[in-house]
């Protein structure tokens, strides 16, 4: 059984790990907060910290991460506590793996592989379980190097391989054929994903984004009664679920629940979970969760706000939410976030604090350059016909021989929606009236 079987097999058995943080001195003041987290992490993942070796390098060791002297304290640490492990906070080049191994003889996990064997072990559905194993495919091809090489030791002459060098071959092309056939299969849910989201394009998107554990999924269920897990549990929630918002009298909005962030997510995650984020891209809101709780809030908000650039959504206009205000916490630091970030809303999605204030946010977002225009396009179309009666508020309404003439309310993404259609004739008649229907 390996390491990582053994983990998730067993969790009465938990591992014993040194954990080594590598931070620069100039994020030195991060420590506390960034060995908590880790030890969260840890947690999650069923190991318990045994022993923490620091060292603040302006830059690392090429050859191995951390000095020699450092190595050693950490080989001592194993030996001292009987560790199963040793875990950086970091990521290791496949290079600085190997050497440090000479050093060290128990297995060292690097930051990607500990959130990577998080997300495995709490992957549910069939495509997060998808996702997960081609993250992991992805990140072990580039190492498979080590796994065999003390098989290349047997090398018989200069011009042959080795068997190690053979074995790596086929592995390579086992992985290689294995990513293919998870890319295929995940292309595959794509595109019945898409079709979900197109089927819902005349809905006004709401999406929660945020730091793991934010809060993100005890909010959709404060918001709506969609019922999902939500749990003190880092990665509790791999896939997305999306609900109606009932909020509105004359439009249909949907929230969706999705994956959480992290600081330096593994860039395999993201390109392997692209399916699930898809949901977070299309999104017409996101609502960014932040735990009000957290000394290290900021930190967390611009780690999220990085994936969210990364990904393509940076853009899309976003709430922010700062969540679990029930808990004790420094007003004067939350009122000053407040004012930084315009238009946020305070709330706690257990005591149901702030949830009107946060509806109200969301229409005032889904108004956003309400327009008043007058819409004309032929009588004969019924599905513009359709379209304008479900989802605007009509005003004025008038025929010709041959056209409907209507003065409607639409907000942006309706305007946006009329004006690609190449039968409809738009003109605006008050640009910009925000809260017309106030
Ligand atoms: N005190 C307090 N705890 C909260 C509040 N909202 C959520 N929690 C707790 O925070 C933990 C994480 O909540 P989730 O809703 O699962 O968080 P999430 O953002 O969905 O987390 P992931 O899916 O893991 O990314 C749970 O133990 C919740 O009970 C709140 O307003 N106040
Ligand atoms: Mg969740």
């Amino acid at each position: 059984m390996t390491k990582n079987e053994q983990m998730h097999s067993n969790k009465q058995e938990r591992l014993k790990v040194i954990l080594v943080m590598t931070l620069p001195p100039d994020q030195r003041s991060f420590l506390q907060d960034r060995i908590e987290e880790l030890t969260g992490l840890l947690d999650t993942a069923g190991c318990d910290v045994a022993a923490v070796a620091s060292q603040h390098l302006p830059k690392p060791i090429t050859a191995t991460h951390i000095g020699k002297g450092k190595i050693e304290e950490v080989a001592q640490l194993v030996e001292q506590h009987c560790a199963d492990e040793v875990v950086f906070d970091c990521d290791l080049t496949p290079s600085q793996g190997r050497n440090l191994g000479k050093y060290i003889e128990v297995p060292i996990i690097d930051y990607s592989a500990l959130i990577l064997h998080i997300f495995a072990q709490n992957a549910r559905t069939h495509q997060a379980q998808l996702a997960v194993e081609l993250a992991q495919l992805e990140y072990h091809r580039s190492r498979l190097k080590r796994l065999w090489s003390h098989l290349d030791r047997i090398k018989a002459g200069t011009n042959m391989r080795g068997p190690g060098e053979k074995q790596l071959e086929v592995d390579r092309r086992l992985i290689t054929n294995r990513i293919r056939d998870l890319k295929d299969k995940l292309e595959q849910i794509e595109k019945r994903k898409e079709r979900a989201i197109d089927s819902r394009k005349d809905c006004f998107k709401v999406c929660l984004v945020g730091y793991t554990n934010a809060g993100k999924s005890s909010l959709m269920n404060a918001l709506t009664n969609a019922d999902v897990l939500a749990q003190d549990r880092l990665f509790a929630t791999l896939d997305t679920r999306t609900s109606k918002l009932d909020i509105d009298r004359k439009h249909d909005i949907v929230l969706s629940d999705t994956v959480g962030f992290i600081r330096n997510l593994p860039h395999q995650l993201i390109a392997s979970f692209h399916a699930t984020l898809s949901e977070v891209i299309g999104a017409d809101l996101l609502l960014h969760v932040v735990d009000a709780s957290q000394p290290s809030m900021e930190e967390h908000i611009h780690a999220v706000q990085e994936v969210l650039d990364t990904i393509g959504a940076g853009k899309i206009p976003t709430v922010m939410v700062f969540n679990k205000i029930d808990r004790e916490h420094s007003k004067t630091i939350l009122m000053a976030f407040k004012r930084k970030y315009k238009g946020s809303v305070a709330t706690s999605a257990h005591e149901k604090l702030g949830l009107d204030k946060l509806n109200e946010q969301i229409r005032k977002e889904l108004n956003r350059g309400i327009k008043l225009i007058e819409v004309r396009f032929p009588i004969s179309d019924g599905s513009i016909n359709a379209f304008i009666r479900k989802n605007c508020t009509i005003l004025e309404e008038n025929y010709t021989d041959k056209e409907s003439i209507v003065v409607i309310e639409a907000n942006e993404k309706l305007y946006g929606e009329l004006k690609i259609n190449d039968q409809v004739k738009i003109k605006e008649k008050v640009v910009d009236k925000i809260g017309l229907r106030n």
